[in-house]
C-alpha cells in the first residue's frame, strides 16, 4: 500500500518548557492532534539522550495511534531508536545525505531555509519538505535569523519546485495568520499540483504550546487554513 500522502497543514513544532503550569507534554499532543494537527516534531532542546529517546517512545506511541507522523529535530539518532517517521534537520546538524542514508529512503527530512542561499543548497539535496522562517518575531528561537516577513516568503517559494512541499514558520499565531495567507497562499493537497508557488502549511510552536486549551486552538487554526484554502 502507498503511504499516506504528507499532510503539512497544520505542523506543531513542541518545547515542553513552554507549557501552561502542571501540563504534561503527552496531554498536549493528544490534543492538538485532536483538534487538526496533521504532523508532530519533537523538538526538545535541554534533553539529553535518554530522557529524548523516552519521551519519543512516549509521543511516538500517542502519534501513531492517532495516524499523524512524529518527526525528531536535529538528532538522527534518536529518530532511529524512536522508530518514527523521519526527522527535521537545520545547517549546525547531520549532513542530509548522512541522514537520508541512516534514515533511508522513507522517512520523511525537511529542512530549514532561511534565506536564498541555504535555499539553493536545500535543493541540490532534495529534501521531503522546506521549513520556510523566521516569517515574523519570534521569542522561541533567540537565534533564528533575520525575519522573512510575507514578501521574503514568497520570494523563496518562486523559487522551490512544485515536487518539494513548504511549511511557513517563526511567530505565526491566530491575529497574523488571516493577514499572512492574503498575502502567501496556502495550498490544498488534495490539488497542490495545480497549483505551484503556495504553501503547503503552517508550523507552530508557541501559539499551541501555551494554550490553555490546545484542541480549542488548534481546531481555529484548521477553520482559518480551511477558509484561505476555499479563496484560493
Ligand atoms: N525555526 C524558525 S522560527 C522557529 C523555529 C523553530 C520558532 C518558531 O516558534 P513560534 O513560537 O511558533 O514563533
Ligand atoms: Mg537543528
Amino acid at each position: 500500500m502507498a503511504p499516506p500522502r504528507l499532510d503539512l497543514s497544520l505542523y506543531l513544532v513542541t518545547d515542553s518548557s513552554l507549557l501552561p503550569l502542571g501540563r504534561s507534554l503527552a496531554d498536549h499532543v493528544r490534543a492538538s492532534i485532536k483538534g487538526g494537527v496533521t504532523i508532530v516534531q519533537l523538538r526538545e532542546k535541554t534533553l539529553g539522550t535518554a530522557a529524548f529517546i523516552k519521551l519519543g517512545k512516549e509521543i511516538h506511541a500517542i502519534t501513531k495511534e492517532l495516524g499523524v507522523p512524529l518527526l525528531i529535530n536535529d538528532r538522527v539518532d534518536v529518530a532511529k531508536v524512536v522508530g518514527c517517521e523521519g526527522v527535521h534537520i537545520g545547517w549546525d546538524d547531520i549532513d542530509y545525505e548522512s541522514a537520508r542514508s541512516l534514515l533511508g529512503p522513507d522517512a520523511i527530512i525537511g529542512l530549514s531555509v532561511s534565506n536564498h542561499d541555504q535555499l539553493v543548497l536545500a535543493l541540490k539535496a532534495n529534501p521531503t519538505y522546506l521549513g520556510l522562517g523566521p516569517v515574523y518575531a519570534t521569542t522561541t528561537k533567540p537565534d533564528a535569523g533575520a525575519l522573512l516577513g510575507d514578501l521574503g516568503v514568497c520570494s523563496l517559494l518562486e523559487k522551490v519546485p512544485e515536487h518539494i512541499p513548504t511549511v511557513a514558520i517563526g511567530g505565526i499565531n491566530l491575529v497574523n495568520l488571516q493577514s499572512m495567507f492574503l498575502k502567501i497562499g496556502l495550498q490544498d493537497p488534495r490539488t497542490r499540483s495545480r497549483k505551484p508557488k503556495l504553501l503547503d502549511g503552517i508550523a507552530i510552536v508557541s501559539a499551541i504550546i501555551t494554550s490553555m486549551e490546545p484542541e480549542k486552538t488548534c481546531r481555529e487554526f484548521k477553520g482559518l487554513i480551511s477558509s484561505s484554502r476555499a479563496e484560493s
